[in-house]
């Protein structure tokens, strides 16, 4: 697909963290009038550029509203609770996380529009095969997060086998970025710890020193997205559900790599027991060939460029004077 081919793009959740470099990216590849953001949060006056709706993802007729106004083509379907904050609100977790989903997915198949749908290395449990998890493989997530990503990538497989409708998502690991921070996942340690880095040099860490999950710098994750909506149809066999990596490590590596910018790091651990059980059932590190194999995935960014990246920007971002070891 090109975008919505002529029609207008919505992007829902789009005050996220990845609906907040989602939204400039596809305005910049469409055009900015091309596409709309959506949130069930209001910018201040005055605070965001270009086109937006407050979108509440649990209201239908506020989607069908949108879309039929714009005349949306393709829906980038960003709203959901991440898993640490779904496991304290497990009710509203499967309220926003899966109802969402399926007025989105109703609304586009009323309205003949495309969909992207993030799922996440969450939609794996603790029977999963851990390191170099398979694309197909057992999925028995125990979070309510990973219920609603299990269910959501079969919610997809069906929208595209019963209706054609044209949905095709990516299994995100945890994404690292200095736009806008994340919120309630268990892999946004990966993102505070830099704030602090830069900021005092020191990090209490909530996962333990050996906790390994996949990981992607937010520009591969950008690109992965739109790669995969303009991918040939034909090619996708995984269509809903590609895993997709670019690097794994520990939060004791990942403090090792911070400190050959700013030598007097420290890191310390108070393990939050929801969290780290969370990370426990996920994997270690997955399989990606089917999205290389089937579009061309390809990421930049390894453990050393993105922390040197993320290091110069947040330096930037804070006015903190970068520090050399
Ligand atoms: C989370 O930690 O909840 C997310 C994810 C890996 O899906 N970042």
């Amino acid at each position: 697909m090109d975008g919505g081919k002529g029609r207008k793009i919505l992007v829902t959740g789009a005050l996220g963290q990845i609906g907040s470099e989602l939204v400039p990216a596809l305005r910049h590849r469409y055009g900015e009038n091309q596409v709309v953001a959506s949130d069930i949060r209001i910018p201040a006056a005055g605070a965001y550029e270009g086109l937006f709706e407050q979108v509440d993802c649990t209201q239908p007729l506020a989607i069908q509203d949108v879309v039929r106004r714009h005349d949306i083509g393709a829906v980038y379907h960003m709203a959901a609770l991440l898993s640490a904050v779904a496991e304290e609100r497990p009710q509203i977790a499967w309220s926003i996380n899966l109802g969402g989903l399926y007025n989105v997915l109703e609304v586009a198949r009323q309205n003949g529009a495309a969909v992207f749908c993030p799922s996440s290395i969450g939609a794996f449990g603790p029977s999963t095969p851990r390191d170099g998890t398979p694309q197909t493989t057992i999925q028995r997530p125990t979070s309510m997060y990973g219920v609603t990503k299990v269910a959501g990538e079969l919610l997809c497989d069906y929208y595209f086998e019963r209706f054609g409708l044209d949905v095709r998502g990516l299994r995100l690991p945890g994404l690292i970025s200095h736009s806008a921070q994340p919120g309630g996942g268990t892999t946004d340690y990966a993102v505070d710890i830099f704030y602090q880095a830069v900021r005092y040099s020191h990090y209490t860490c909530f996962l333990s020193p050996d906790t390994r999950l996949d990981m992607m710098y937010m520009p591969d994750a950008i690109d992965g997205i739109i790669q995969l909506m303009e991918a040939a149809p034909a090619r996708l066999k995984h269509r809903n559900a590609f895993n997709v990596t670019a690097m794994n490590f520990t939060p004791d590596e990942l403090a090792g790599e911070i400190r050959k910018s700013i030598a007097d790091f420290a890191i310390d651990y108070e393990v939050d027991p929801v969290r780290q059980a969370i990370s426990e059932s996920w994997p270690h590190s997955v399989d990606d060939s089917a999205a290389r194999r089937e579009w061309d995935w390809n990421p930049h960014y390894d453990l050393a460029a993105m922390t040197a990246d993320m290091l110069a920007k947040l330096g930037a971002k804070l006015k903190t004077p970068a520090r050399r070891a």
